[in-house]
């Protein structure tokens, strides 16, 4: 087995005299303001974790890369890392141009000279790399429904990293990872992925892993981009150095990768080792389901439990990093130690424990016992302040329904019913309201609808991540942007959403502010379920009907829901 090469790794920056020349000369240039992800992807390009990438890839990589995980010139790279931008943007840019790449404060972080500029083909990007265009695949969803409609290709002149003013101190870059590998005389070096917080059982298993490879362990966890609903990064670090200090001393050390995950398991397995070994890692844990992004829309597995193995042992000589094996580890009560499921012999005569990741996030919201053999008392502790029970979280009603439908109607009750119970502040974001107040300037077009909702779901998850109850009744035609809303608002608490699903034919009738006359009328145009889509949600939370039913019944159908799902006690 060859020993790590830990010599530095080609950089992107130029020299601090050159960066303060650009910065100045950059002026002129066009900005472009990078998204969260594209910050997080600059970053590792330019500090050598994407090495051997130069800039944004080419069309002609980025093709390479879609149809067969390879760079035009024959390297593996498996992760298109294109720059997505706006079609109105990309119309004044053609190959020659420079762009000021800029934080979302406007700091210019870098150059890219841009050598191609295409419409990509998104479907078949979705289809080949995360393997099915499927809007449940979080990145799918990303890419059809966040990322811009045109890829910019080209170098980059790094001229600083993006700042972080957070655990600076545990934040390395992949030259520094290597020094301090080298100083310490550390030669191999096996590396360990999460995006979870870590116990007993992750403990057990990284050291047995780097024991068994005779290595030291590096502690690698994303701190970008994660799985919608995933534990915060500040969380979770507090519970990363918690563990740090359960390894033997000196074997162990922790490093954050603030890299933006795509969930894209076998080709995300191969770029998390390239990653690794770009940062001086000789070895890297790969288990099951590596980077798995869940269920598709039939309710199935993306991807094969070990499909992600099978790709990296595949590719791991051009990957430059060994694969090591995740052993599923688990508590052997009778032995009060933790064992490799598969290496227990008398199984039937002992009792096994475990609580997977769906029981531990249950009795964190319903406020169980997590016991000492699972966890660590400082990381349960951590996780109790961040994921306090759900009768003591903030969350979302998002009511959603055609004009007329009763919607601001059951939300004025359901507030005045949830006041009365008292405990936490409630806002309510009425359609009509929130017109007048947060969206004067806006119409009706599906661009100023989504800007609208966008408006009242970062309000709400504001209101939720205080521990507030925010109640929004808008019309929210567009099954994407109410999408986006649940994920805005998911990072914090619940979001129970309502279809309140009175027919068009019932709201018609009614039409308690005469707008459906004008609009049949052609007197207001776009009007939602006349001359405009209305998209009813497929799996809400709930689902309402007012025909025939008073207000009273509908709002307390609600109550009921919230009480089943622990969000408030009866
Ligand atoms: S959206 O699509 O969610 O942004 O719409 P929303 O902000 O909830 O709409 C609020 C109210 O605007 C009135 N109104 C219209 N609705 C639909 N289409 C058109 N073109 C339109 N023009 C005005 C309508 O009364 C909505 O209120 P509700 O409470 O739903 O009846």
């Amino acid at each position: 087995m060859s020993l790590p090469n830990l010599a530095p790794i080609p950089e992107l920056y130029v020299s601090h005299e050159s960066a303060q020349k650009l910065k100045i000369e950059a002026g002129n240039l066009v900005s472009w303001d990078l998204t969260p992800r594209q910050i997080c992807d600059l970053e590792l390009l330019m500090n050598g974790g994407f090495y051997p990438l130069k800039g944004f890839l080419s069309e002609e990589d980025y093709n390479c890369v879609v149809e067969d995980m390879h760079l035009a010139n024959g390297a593996l790279w498996p992760m298109p890392i294109t720059l997505d931008v706006s079609e109105k943007f990309a119309e004044g840019i053609e190959p020659g141009t420079d762009i000021a790449l800029r934080d979302q404060e406007g700091v210019i972080l870098a150059i890219l000279s841009v050598t191609d500029k295409w419409v990509p083909n998104k479907a078949n990007e979705a289809a080949k790399v995360f393997g099915a265009d499927d809007l449940a695949h979080p990145a799918v969803n990303y890419l059809h429904n966040t990322a811009g409609a045109v890829y910019l290709g080209g170098p980059i002149t790094g001229i600083q990293p993006p700042v972080h003013y957070d655990f600076k101190a545990r934040r390395d870059t992949p030259n520094e990872l290597r020094a301090y590998f080298r100083k310490l005389g550390w030669r191999k070096i096996v590396a360990f992925q999460t995006r979870n917080p870590l116990h007993r059982a992750h403990q057990e298993l990284t050291f047995r892993a780097a024991k068994e490879a005779q290595a030291n362990l590096l502690i690698h966890p994303v701190v970008g981009l994660t799985k919608p609903g995933d534990v915060d990064h500040f969380t979770r670090v507090r519970c990363y150095e918690a563990v740090l200090d359960q390894y033997p001393q000196s074997t162990t050390t922790l490093s954050l990768l603030n890299l933006a995950m795509r969930m894209a398991g076998p080709r995300e397995a191969v770029w998390h080792g390239i990653i690794r070994r770009n940062h001086g890692c000789t070895h890297m844990i790969v288990g099951r389901d590596h980077a798995g992004p869940g269920k598709n829309s039939a309710g199935e597995d993306f991807y094969g439990p070990y499909d992600a193995q099978e790709l990296f042992a595949k590719h791991q000589s051009e990957i430059g990093c060994e694969m090591v094996d995740f052993k599923q580890m688990v508590y052997v009560q009778e032995r009060a130690q933790y064992e490799p499921a598969d290496e227990i012999a008398d199984k039937d005569k002992v009792t096994i424990l475990n609580i997977s990741g769906t029981e531990l996030r249950r009795r964190l919201r319903e406020g169980l016992e997590i016991p000492d053999w699972f966890s660590f008392p400082e990381v349960v502790t951590e996780l109790r302040r961040t994921s306090p029970p759900r009768s003591k979280q903030g969350f979302t009603v998002f009511f959603t329904g055609l004009s007329g439908s009763g919607k601001s109607t059951i939300a004025n009750a359901l507030m005045v019913k949830l006041m009365e119970m008292g405990g936490r502040p409630v806002t309510l974001l009425d359609g009509d309201v929130v017109r007048k107040h947060l969206s004067s300037e806006l119409g009706f077009s599906k661009e100023h609808r989504d800007i609208n909702i966008k408006r009242i779901g970062y309000v709400a998850s504001e209101i939720t991540k205080n521990g507030g109850i925010a109640i929004c009744a808008p019309i929210a035609p567009y099954t994407a942007t109410r999408r986006a809303v649940r994920e805005m608002i998911e990072a914090y608490g619940a979001f129970v959403e309502v279809h309140v699903a009175t027919s068009l034919e019932e709201c018609e009738a009614r039409d308690r502010k005469g707008l459906y006359k004008l609009a049949r009328e052609g007197k207001i145009k776009e009007f939602t379920g006349i001359s405009d889509p209305y998209e009813a949600p497929a799996t809400p939370e709930l689902r309402v009907d007012t025909t025939g039913v008073d207000v009273d019944h509908c709002a307390h159908q609600v109550i009921l829901k919230l009480e089943s799902m622990g969000l408030i006690k009866a």
